[in-house]
């Protein structure tokens, strides 16, 4: 029997364990894939202060931007690698399905650590600003210099990728970092950590501490060294961050809740919508803050429409995620499991229709872990919760709409504005749409295309500032104006 892999904390460069520990358990059975050092706050000041340490140091801020994008692009390298490890790892620790990490939850983030690395050597680090004759002659210069430590707290669903979508940005601009890892899912971040090792980043750079959100997470909120916190995750928790980062006027970047809507006009193809309009909420069992997990017909369509969701969604393979045509795998934890039964049963009570799934699926095989069938709601009116509330698990509600105008005002009716779509062949209509909706993100006949090359992020409460794009080094740097008196260049 092989022993049981045991993950330590990276701080200072040095990797560091502690007596308390996590289990970090397999969502698809319930077994136990590895434990993790259960950091604490004292583990969390450490890191803030080996960070700020080498922030004052500076051999990571005075290198060259091509410098620093050649060793972020060494850990690309050996993340790329390691590929394969890292997918088992991550199907292992968050249930998701193997195609999926390949694609996502791995594959974007060496290419999106690829893609801030790249930016870092194109980013206006600094620019001459107009020259000024009145009241003095003079030039300016305005510079993005990088910020100092920063917090990164992420959560268990892409916990690799919302990583890198933190540090990636903040060490091409030349900060330094602490990241918090959810309890449940430490083990990829660590691996990551090792990939930044073996390329050479400076210690103290990139710390890793594995504690409690409401401990270790609510520290590093709060900690007076650090000077920029990003997090992603729930919004009842991205409320408090915001205030305890406001004691220090921290800078602050959240990526929180959504209740997506999905708009599908009356001369959508439907074959494609129905497909996308499953995609959009199903993936990863609906547990992506980008989900479209509102979707709107108009009346017209509606009773063919759903028709064929639910011959489809019979389609969808449920099973063991390490299975390459496994479609769905489990739910990340039995609490999450708890939570999404609950809005299903929520779901009935409120007088919605279950047209799909609802019930666990059968099998030896679902006897452990943490299983939901896609589940399909019709009948769904705006004010029910299951139309208002973020469910993060594979819970679709239908809603029926009668006029465009109507479409719009019900996907507005909402606290959260992070993604949304439109289906129609129509391109000038939907591109109305798109522009009268609320919305960080929306996709026409498509969805989760999140792409490094445009910014991601919410309206409302959906949160704060943007991350990916080209001006995701601009939300981890300070900006300065240098005047230069030339007045005397005159004499
Ligand atoms: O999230 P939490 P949970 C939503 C989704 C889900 C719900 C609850 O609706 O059902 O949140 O999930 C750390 N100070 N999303 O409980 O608690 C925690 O350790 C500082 C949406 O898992 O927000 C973890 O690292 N940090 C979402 C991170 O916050 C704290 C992804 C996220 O955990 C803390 C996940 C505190 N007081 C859940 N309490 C998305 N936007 O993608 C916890 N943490």
């Amino acid at each position: 029997m092989t022993a049981t892999p045991h993950y330590t904390q990276f701080i200072d460069g040095s990797w560091v364990d502690t007596d308390r520990t996590f289990d970090i358990i397999d969502p698809a059975n319930g077994e136990l894939v590895a434990t993790a050092a259960r950091g604490s706050v004292e583990n969390l000041d450490q890191a803030v202060a080996a960070a700020q340490a080498a922030h004052a140091r500076g051999e990571w801020r005075s290198k060259t931007p091509d410098e620093r994008a050649d060793i972020l692009s060494a850990m690309v390298a050996d993340m790329s690698e390691r590929m394969d490890e890292l997918v088992a790892l991550h199907v292992k620790e968050n249930g998701v399905t193997i195609r999926q990490a390949m694609a996502f939850h791995v594959g974007y983030s060496i290419s999106h650590l690829q893609y801030f690395a790249d930016l870092a050597r194109t980013y206006e680090f600094e620019r001459s600003g107009p020259q000024l004759s009145y009241p003095t002659l003079a030039s300016g210069i305005v510079r993005r210099e990088p910020i100092g430590v920063v917090g990164g707290i992420v959560p268990w669903n892409f916990p690799l990728l919302l990583a890198v979508w933190k540090l990636g940005p903040a060490l091409a601009a030349g900060n330094t970092i602490v990241l918090k890892p959810d309890e449940k899912t430490p083990l990829t971040l660590l691996e990551l950590a090792k990939s930044a090792e073996r390329a050479g980043l400076p210690k103290g750079v990139l710390n890793i501490v594995t504690g409690a959100g409401e401990e270790v997470g609510a520290r590093l909120a709060a900690h007076p060294d650090v000077r920029k916190i990003a997090f992603t995750g729930s919004t009842a928790v991205g409320r408090e961050i915001s205030k305890l980062a406001a004691e220090n006027i921290k800078k602050v970047t959240l990526e929180l809740g959504g209740k997506g809507p999905n708009i599908v006009l009356a001369d959508a193809d439907i074959a494609s919508a129905v497909d996308g309009a499953l995609f959009a909420c199903f993936l990863y069992a609906g547990q992506a803050c980008e989900s479209g997990t509102r979707l709107l017909l108009p009346e017209s369509l509606h009773d063919e429409f759903v028709d064929r969701l639910v011959q489809r969604a019979a389609t969808i393979k449920v099973g063991d995620p390490s299975e390459f045509d496994t479609d769905i795998g489990p739910v990340i934890s039995a609490e999450q499991h708890a939570r999404i039964l609950d809005y299903i049963e929520i779901g009935q009570k409120e007088g919605a229709t279950l047209a799909f799934g609802g019930e666990p699926p059968t099998g030896a095989q679902f006897e452990q872990g943490n299983w939901v069938r896609p589940t399909i709601f019709t009948d769904v009116t705006p004010d029910m919760r299951i139309a208002r509330e973020e469910i993060f698990g594979p819970v679709l509600s239908v809603l029926k709409y009668r006029t465009v105008d109507d479409a719009v005002a019900i996907a507005n009716d909402s606290e959260y504005g992070l993604s949304a779509g439109v289906w129609s062949e129509d391109l000038e209509a939907a591109l109305d749409v798109a522009a009268r909706i609320e919305s960080g993100t929306v996709w026409i006949n498509d969805w989760h295309m999140v792409n490094a090359l445009y910014p991601f992020g919410g309206y409302k409460q959906s949160g704060n500032g943007r991350e990916l794009g080209p001006h995701a080094l601009d939300e981890y740097t300070e900006e300065k104006f240098v005047h230069v008196d030339l007045s005397r260049s005159l004499d």
